[in-house]
This record gives structure tokens, C-alpha cells and sequence, in this order.
């Protein structure tokens, strides 16, 4: 795949990684997701200050110290807001926003509803392993309501897990897909499609933490492809997701909103297009 308007340079994934040696533990999933990442840039061929890495907090966040392009490393919670600004302000950079479960969908919750309402021309990706992997294995958002292995939380949440690519299509996010760190080719071709996709990209990736959830190790024989092709209507892709078993892997939808642009008026008329039916039986 390739983009006329990105000056292609012959690159490889190595080219985009820093002198830093990750200190995630052995096995961790977050390695193939450099290792994707840094494959989809060299796959783009864009010079690594062209691109820049955001995130906010976590395991999974230390991710722009691994990479060469620039990068910001800010606060809990906050990644998608500096990625926004940077997008903004310098709007011939790609940005790519990193982080997890906790930093995304509890603490910067707020923020990932409304960068999906935006549609600021950004990808984010979020290594998602059910847990606060960084502060030693508290419950997160998506962490299922029977896990029982925390202290905080000895009988679990008991609460409904977010489902993250449900909540990313119904706020308007325009590319969603979902990988897993297990097949780093198929996830570094998603990320690719996903930062060439003009608008807000979502990818969420199962990441496994081998210490605080080793039950994750059997995600490798539970992950398969979707079963159906992307689709672009948004009601067809609310549908499979609301049935999905959590464990379909594949680009789940190519929306075709306009991505932000400053000073550009909105168009109401196509921000409130899928919705403006009757319910569909
Ligand atoms: C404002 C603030 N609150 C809490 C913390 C503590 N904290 C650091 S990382 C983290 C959760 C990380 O979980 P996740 O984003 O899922 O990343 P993972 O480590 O699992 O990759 C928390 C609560 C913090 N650094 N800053
Ligand atoms: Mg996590």
C-alpha cells in the first residue's frame, strides 16, 4: 500500500528504533507492538522526524522512548490531547498517539470519546492486557467483572467491561481494527492502513501481560480473523460488534467522515447522517 503524497525512502523497521532496550518483562506482548509499529513506519517510508510518537503513562506508553521519531512521553491519561495539539499545529507530521487500557479508557476516557468525536487526522493504539500492568495488576476498564487475582478487587468488579471499539464507532471515530501482538505482520499492515486512513484511527491491540495475567498466554489460540470484511456502514459494523466475542482480529471499519480541519465549517448534514433513521429492526 502506498500514499503518492509521502515521500517514499527506503527504510527498515530497525531505522526507527532508539538505543533505549525495552524493560518489559519477558514475554511481554508490547514487544511485538514495537516491533509492528516500527515495521508499519519503515512500510510507509516517511523519515523518522516526520513522524511523532504520543503517550501517556504505563507499560504500554513507554513506547515512544523505543522509537526515533520525536516523541512525548506527557502525563496519565492526557496522550490524545497532546497528539491533538501536535496534529493541529503541525499538520504535515504523523501522529501516532500509544498507550493502554487504563491510561486510554479510565483516566483518559473523557479524552478518547472526544478524539473520536473530533477526527483529528491521528492513530491511536492501545495495547490492551485487561489489567494496570504498570502499577502491579489492578483492574482496568476492560478487565472481565469475575477476575478475582487483585486484592483491590478479591470478588472483581463485578462491573460491565467498556467495550472499547463499540464506544470508539458510536462517538465517531472513522478507521477501527483490532490486532493481536501474536501476529506482529498482520498488525503492522492494520497500523499501516490505519495511519494512511485520513481521520481518527483506533486499533486496539491484544497485548497479553505474562505477569499479572499469565492466563493471557492462551489468547494465542483464542484470537481469530473476522469472519466478515471491513464494512463502511457504521450501523452494519455496531451490529457485529455488539455480537463480537471480543477475539475478532482484522480492520473492522473504514468510516468516511472529513477529518478536523481548523477554521473549516462543519457539515451537520453528514455528522448526523447515521442517525437520522428509524431504528432498524
Ligand atoms: C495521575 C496519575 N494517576 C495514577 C498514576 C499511576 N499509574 C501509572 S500507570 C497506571 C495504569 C497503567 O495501565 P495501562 O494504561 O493499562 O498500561 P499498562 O501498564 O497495562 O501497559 C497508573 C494507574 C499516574 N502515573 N498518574
Ligand atoms: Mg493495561
Amino acid at each position: 500500500m502506498t500514499d503518492t503524497t509521502i515521500p517514499q525512502v527506503d527504510m527498515e523497521a530497525a531505522d526507527y528504533k532508539s538505543a533505549n532496550k525495552p524493560i518489559w518483562c519477558p514475554g511481554c506482548g508490547d514487544f511485538s507492538v514495537l516491533q509492528a509499529i516500527t515495521k508499519s513506519m519503515a512500510a510507509l517510508g516517511k523519515p523518522p522526524e516526520q513522524l511523532a510518537v504520543i503517550s501517556g503513562i504505563g507499560c504500554s506508553s513507554r513506547i515512544p522512548a523505543y522509537t526515533k521519531c520525536y516523541g512525548f512521553h506527557g502525563v496519565h491519561g492526557r496522550s490524545l490531547s497532546l497528539a491533538t495539539g501536535l496534529k493541529v499545529a503541525r499538520p504535515d507530521l504523523t501522529v501516532v498517539c500509544t498507550g493502554g487500557d487504563g491510561d486510554g479508557f479510565s483516566i483518559g476516557g473523557n479524552h478518547f470519546l472526544h478524539a473520536c468525536r473530533r477526527n483529528v487526522d491521528i492513530t491511536y493504539i492501545v495495547m490492551d492486557n485487561e489489567v494496570y500492568g504498570m502499577t502491579k495488576g489492578q483492574a482496568s476498564p476492560t478487565t472481565d467483572p469475575l477476575w478475582e487475582d487483585s486484592a483491590l478487587t478479591p470478588t472483581g468488579t463485578g462491573m460491565n467491561p467498556f467495550k472499547p471499539l463499540v464506544i470508539a464507532l458510536a462517538s465517531g471515530a472513522n478507521f477501527l481494527g483490532r490486532g493481536f501482538s501474536g501476529d506482529a505482520e498482520g498488525t503492522a499492515d492494520m497500523i499501516e492502513e490505519a495511519i494512511l486512513h485520513p481521520g481518527f484511527s483506533f486499533v486496539q491491540i491484544l497485548s497479553p501481560c505474562v505477569t499479572y495475567r499469565p492466563e493471557q498466554k492462551e489468547w494465542r489460540n483464542m484470537v481469530h480473523p473476522a469472519m466478515v470484511d471491513a464494512t463502511s456502514d457504521s450501523a452494519r459494523a455496531a451490529r457485529r460488534l455488539m455480537t463480537d466475542d471480543g477475539f475478532n482480529t482484522g480492520v473492522l471499519y473504514r468510516g468516511d467522515r472529513e477529518p478536523f480541519k481548523l477554521r473549516q465549517q462543519s457539515n451537520a448534514a453528514q455528522q448526523t447522517a447515521d442517525f437520522s433513521g428509524q431504528f432498524a429492526v
